[in-house]
């Protein structure tokens, strides 16, 4: 088992000093979505980590990149010390809360309350995420490839996800728990950014209050802090703002 320095450097590096060795290595993009929901995750419990920097438009980054894990989606988790590479940022999340823990618990131990958290979860990365991931990778494609219907459809699926979250958070103050969980490091990232796109309406003032809270919780308010200076890149004419609900 390798030594593992036990804090992170205030730039958000987890640093490798002499004699020590980050276990875990996070291969990641600063403005990616799925690599904040799993940030949150490693921030929460100030879990050291080495962060890699991946560019997919870099031809050397995205082959390197493919040669660990070849559908080239990240993030990525290398844990060296026990030979194990993790996609897939719920299975990261889930990796991480059984083998290497910290006093915030992702997904609950009792059955019952964790197949509550894993359908959260499901929810925000298929009815926020995806479709938020559809309105910016179509602005990404050359004009003539645009698909106005697609987007219009995904706008509507994200306010039919609005409604239902408006519904469920009017009591709540985590998603799927008394505690913030996995579903929780589902719900920041993909509202922040669909709440860009498709701003919240007026009459949704749990969802609103709701993605305050997230944005205010530390390891949130990190990641989006270490995003910023990519917040010129996003694609579309609004860009993320950090501290207005819009
Ligand atoms: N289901 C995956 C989705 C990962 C994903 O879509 N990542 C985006 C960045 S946020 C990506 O790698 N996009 C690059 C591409 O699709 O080429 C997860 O939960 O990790």
């Amino acid at each position: 088992m390798q030594r593992v320095r036990p804090n992170v450097t205030t730039s958000g590096s987890a640093a490798i000093d002499e004699g020590w060795t980050m276990t875990l290595k996070l291969h990641y993009h600063p403005l990616a979505s799925y690599c904040h929901k799993v940030l949150i995750a490693l921030y929460e419990n100030a879990t050291p980590f080495e962060p890699v920097f991946i560019d997919l438009a870099d031809p050397a980054s995205r082959a390197a990149f493919a040669a660990l894990w070849p559908a080239a989606k990240m993030p990525v988790l290398e844990d060296r010390a026990r030979g194990c590479t993790v996609p897939e940022s719920s299975v990261i999340i889930e990796y991480l809360d059984a083998f290497h823990p910290g006093p915030t618990r992702f997904v609950p131990g009792d059955a019952e309350a964790a197949w509550r958290v894993r359908l959260w979860d499901r929810f925000f990365d298929n009815l926020v995420h995806a479709p938020m991931q559809r309105i910016v990778a179509d602005r990404l494609r050359p004009e003539a490839d645009r698909d106005p219907f697609g987007v219009r459809q995904a706008g509507d699926e994200l306010r039919r996800a609005y409604a239902i979250i408006e519904e469920r958070m009017a009591s709540r103050t985590w998603v799927a728990g008394p505690g913030f969980t996995l579903a929780d490091c589902a719900a920041a990232p993909s509202l922040f950014f669909a709440n860009t796109i498709v701003p919240f309406a007026r009459s949704e003032p749990a969802l609103t209050s709701y993605l305050g809270r997230l944005m205010a919780r530390p390891a949130f308010a990190r990641v989006l802090a270490e995003a910023q200076p990519f917040f010129a890149n996003f694609p579309l004419e609004r860009k993320p703002v950090i501290g207005s609900l819009i």
